[in-house]
């Protein structure tokens, strides 16, 4: 009988084109530091986390500690400092761990502490950014809708003026965190039809954000409503730097970004714990990992892995400069996130009936995966924007 792994973490990396030639000493250090948290904080209880659909709260100071919120924003403001790349292979770490885990920081770091960041006055900066970075506020970022999810243009939250402060009236749907979040980062029309980015704190008066129960997926992430019904929010909270779409889906750009690396940790982990397991286990006198059948599904993982690998860092090679457009980081975003689902899907089969129990990680990526291929813009969407970008036509409208 192999061995059982609950909480017992053995993982210790895959590189099989020598991919670490590519990283800078502050990669692989910044790598190393998350692993090892992971390892010491996140995989001794997120079974159990999963298990009973809790978010293990209690993460959010470490995940500050290791650098995780913003690790490519300016020091000065809450961030790491660092380049695209040492982003993407923290959040590659993370995940390695559990997409709760990474959506955590995905979410403080580049959808609420980046727009605030990037489009937000000098003061909101100052009051909101250090304490973000710090883990003392948890933050949340409401975009999608309950009737507008890949189309939010459509989105029918509102501000009405009101001399120094804006009415704000509506729901949103779907939101990380937003049981447990102090502030959110809101995306609302004004009566000119535009879209205005806003900072919304637990404590103002209309505000709620109940729990939504029932995930199969994603377990470990606490998910909810942001509820709003006349909340006065002061205009000095409106992010004067931007209007339209392009201000949250900025923030999606960054975030999706992340998530292409991310996922590659997912993938890896269903890759090592599927190759110890085939070499452990004995069937017919032999390994599993004697049999063509089980070396094809190995062989294919790899491949994929590393395939997949040469995208997100090309990808983080191209932000670094600047250069990564939209389109390029849909196309990384949705490759990476279904070859790490399919991965999920074929480790399970090498573990057998083990496979589906929680004394190995892969049911739980698996199923965490089926959120990643559909949040942050699904699958069908990305697939989409990369047919816009190369035929010049938009397929999303009739
Ligand atoms: P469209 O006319 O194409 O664009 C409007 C303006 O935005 C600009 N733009 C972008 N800018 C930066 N990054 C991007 N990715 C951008 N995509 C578009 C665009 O250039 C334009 O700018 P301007 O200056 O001309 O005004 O907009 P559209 O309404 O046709 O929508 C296009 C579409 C369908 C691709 C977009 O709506 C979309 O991406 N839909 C998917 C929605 C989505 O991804 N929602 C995610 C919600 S947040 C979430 O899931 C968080 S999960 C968190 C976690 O736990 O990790
Ligand atoms: P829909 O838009 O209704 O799509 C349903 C299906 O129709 C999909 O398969 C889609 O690809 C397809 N479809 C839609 N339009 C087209 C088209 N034009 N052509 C072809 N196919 C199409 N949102 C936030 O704002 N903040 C968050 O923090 C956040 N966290 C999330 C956490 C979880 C656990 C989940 C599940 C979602 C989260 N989301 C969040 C919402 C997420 O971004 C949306 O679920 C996603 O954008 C899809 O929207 P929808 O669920 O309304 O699906």
């Amino acid at each position: 009988m192999t061995s059982k792994t609950k909480g017992l973490d053995r993982y210790e990396g895959h590189d099989y084109y020598l991919m670490d030639e590519l990283l800078s000493e502050e990669h692989l250090l910044a790598r190393q530091a998350v692993r090892d948290w992971v390892k010491q904080e996140v995989s001794p209880i997120i079974e159990d986390y999963s298990n009973k659909a809790a978010c293990p709260q209690h993460l959010f100071k470490g995940l500050a500690e290791i650098g995780a919120f913003g690790p490519s924003l300016p020091r000065e403001y809450g961030g790491g400092g660092m380049d695209e790349i040492a982003y993407g292979v923290i959040m590659q770490e993370l995940e390695r761990g559990d997409s709760g885990i990474r959506s955590m920081a995905s979410v403080q770091g580049s959808l609420v502490m980046f727009p605030i960041y990037k489009f937000g006055s000098e003061e909101l900066r100052k009051k909101y950014l250090p304490k973000l970075g710090s883990g003392e506020f948890i933050g949340c970022f409401g975009l999608t809708e309950p009737d507008y999810g890949s189309n939010p243009a459509g989105m029918i939250s509102s501000v009405k003026d009101d001399g120094d402060s804006y009415i704000l009236n509506g729901s949103k749907m779907w939101i990380t965190n937003s049981p447990v979040a102090d502030i959110a980062v809101v995306w609302a029309k004004n009566e000119a039809g535009e879209i205005l980015g806003m900072v919304v704190e637990k404590d103002f008066k209309g505000y709620s954000a109940p729990e939504i129960h029932g995930k199969w997926s994603l377990r470990a992430s606490i998910t909810g409503e942001l509820v709003f019904e006349d909340v006065r929010v002061a205009k000095s909270n409106v992010f004067p730097n931007v209007k339209g779409l392009k201000g949250p889906l900025s923030c999606l750009s960054k975030a999706r970004y992340g998530i292409a690396w991310g996922a590659l940790g997912a993938a890896l982990d269903c890759y090592d714990t599927a190759l110890r397991y085939a070499k452990e286990r004995i069937q017919f006198g032999k390994p599993l990992a004697a049999f063509q059948l089980t070396q094809k599904k190995l062989a294919e993982m790899i491949t994929e892995i590393t395939k997949a690998q040469l995208l997100a860092w090309r990808l983080g090679v191209l932000a670094n400069n600047g250069k990564a457009s939209p389109a390029q980081i849909s196309m990384a975003k949705r490759n990476n996130v279904h070859t790490a689902l399919v991965i999920a899907r074929e480790a399970r089969q090498i573990l057998g009936g083990m496979g589906i129990t929680n004394e190995y990680p892969i049911m739980r990526h698996m199923m965490n995966l089926e959120t990643v291929l559909t949040y942050e813009g699904t699958h069908d969407i990305h697939l989409l924007i990369t047919g816009m970008d190369i035929t010049g036509i938009n397929a999303f409208e009739n």
